[in-house]
């Protein structure tokens, strides 16, 4: 290649911190492994801060891990790159697109790269591309976890340095002090909480303080927060601990992107939420509870059905039922001091799962390298019929 491809990576923050989460993630996948000159456009970079505390909120443009990052309405000032990224279909300002389409296909590919979801619909709109005004085409790239998707992000290291780190007896020990946090109790059940608000957590906590095993709760910044300090009847702030019978509760930081992995590893149990942090449990290869983000239609509950038809595909029936009871108790409430004894028996049939589970993912190419490549080749595909016409992506209206 003559000269470094570039990529504009656009990112409207609608809520938490998952938007921002995966475009910095394939941002920087980009500029490190596949030496692209990246642009990432932020409308929020308060909640950016957040997941990467070099952000200055309040500087107009700045380098950060060889991303060259800008606010939102620079894109106003700016001719597109030849790879154009708008993350989870947010919408482009009209005079860039303008500018996009003066250029044309022949110098920009305009690529929507859609939310994360393992339902069958997926495959068949993966790479369809979709006529714009002004003639240019916009291809609509789905996420997946098979070969008829596009993958999933994953750094190419990633793997390697999780084998690394579980090698070394001590990582898990450093790790959590360099969090201020107590190693936990000889033989203690570790349990990472990253959820939406869950109301009816009681009757859990009171079990696990009152079971034989000592188990600890890592509470990730969140509205669980409040949750448990009802049951608590105090305010736990951060990284302050307590206990309660055998349970230990741990009040976490919020921690840098690059550090989260590390927290997964650390765990026995992840329970993850949106998007983001549930694909990182996968490369975590733990046994995990997906708090799907809730959806007013339920349509979040398809998705975790069509997750699980493909996780649980080859899964030994006990621990499909572990997995199934613990989702919908979590997911749609329900019994979930059962349903957690069931997954705690099936603990280390769980982990072997998650590890298949895991193998099985990497043995497919990583969502950067896929994309690349079908922008590289566009796939041709004959465009919808009807002029503007754009597939059924859960992003758009
Ligand atoms: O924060 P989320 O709920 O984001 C969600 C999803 O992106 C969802 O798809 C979207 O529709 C919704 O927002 C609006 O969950 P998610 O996806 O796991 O993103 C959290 C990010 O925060 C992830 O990149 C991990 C990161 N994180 C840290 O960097 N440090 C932390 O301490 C924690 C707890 C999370």
């Amino acid at each position: 290649m003559s000269h470094p491809l570039h990529c504009d990576v656009f990112c409207h923050v609608v809520d938490n911190f998952g938007d921002v989460g995966v475009a910095w993630r394939l941002a920087r996948q980009l500029a490190h492994e596949h030496a692209c000159v990246v642009r990432l456009f932020v409308d929020d970079l308060n909640t950016f801060a957040a997941i990467c505390p070099q952000i200055q909120p309040r500087m107009g443009q700045q380098t950060v891990d060889a991303v060259n990052i800008l606010p939102w309405s620079r894109q106003q000032q700016l001719d597109p790159s030849e790879i154009v990224i708008e993350m989870f279909g947010c919408h482009l300002l009209p005079g860039f697109i303008e500018r996009i389409q003066r250029l044309g296909a022949r110098r920009v590919h305009w690529v929507n790269l859609d939310h994360l979801s393992a339902e069958s619909w997926v495959e068949g709109t993966h790479l369809r591309l979709s006529p714009q005004p002004g003639g240019i085409d916009k291809l609509f790239y789905f996420p997946g976890f098979t070969p008829a998707t596009g993958g999933l992000l994953r750094e190419a290291d990633l793997l390697r340095r999780r084998a690394a780190w579980e090698r070394l007896p001590s990582a898990r020990r450093i790790a959590l002090r360099s969090l201020g946090l107590p190693p936990p109790p000889e033989h203690a059940l570790t349990v990472l909480l990253f959820s939406y608000a869950r109301s009816g957590i009681r009757a859990w906590l009171q079990a696990m303080a009152a079971a034989s095993r000592p188990t600890t709760l890592w509470i990730c910044p969140g509205p669980m927060r409040a949750e448990i300090d009802s049951w608590l009847n105090m305010q736990l702030s951060t990284g302050q601990s307590t206990v309660r019978g055998s349970l230990t509760l741990c009040s976490l930081p919020f921690v840098p992107q690059e550090r989260f992995d590390e927290l997964l590893w650390s765990a026995d149990v992840c329970v993850v939420r949106g998007e983001d942090s549930f694909v990182r449990a996968q490369w975590a290869a733990r046994p995990m509870v997906w708090h799907a983000y809730p959806q007013h239609d339920q349509a979040h509950l398809e998705k975790i059905e069509a997750f699980l038809r493909l996780y649980l595909r080859d899964a030994p029936p006990p621990v499909h039922a572990a997995v199934v009871a613990m989702s919908e108790a979590w997911n749609q409430g329900g019994d979930l001091v059962s349903a957690w004894q069931q997954y705690v028996e099936q603990l280390p049939q769980l982990r072997l799962h998650a590890q298949a589970w895991c193998a099985h993912l990497a043995a497919m190419p990583d969502l950067a390298t896929q994309l690349l490549q079908a922008t590289a080749d566009p796939l041709r595909q004959p465009p919808l019929a009807t002029q503007g016409a754009a597939p059924r992506s859960p992003s758009e209206p």
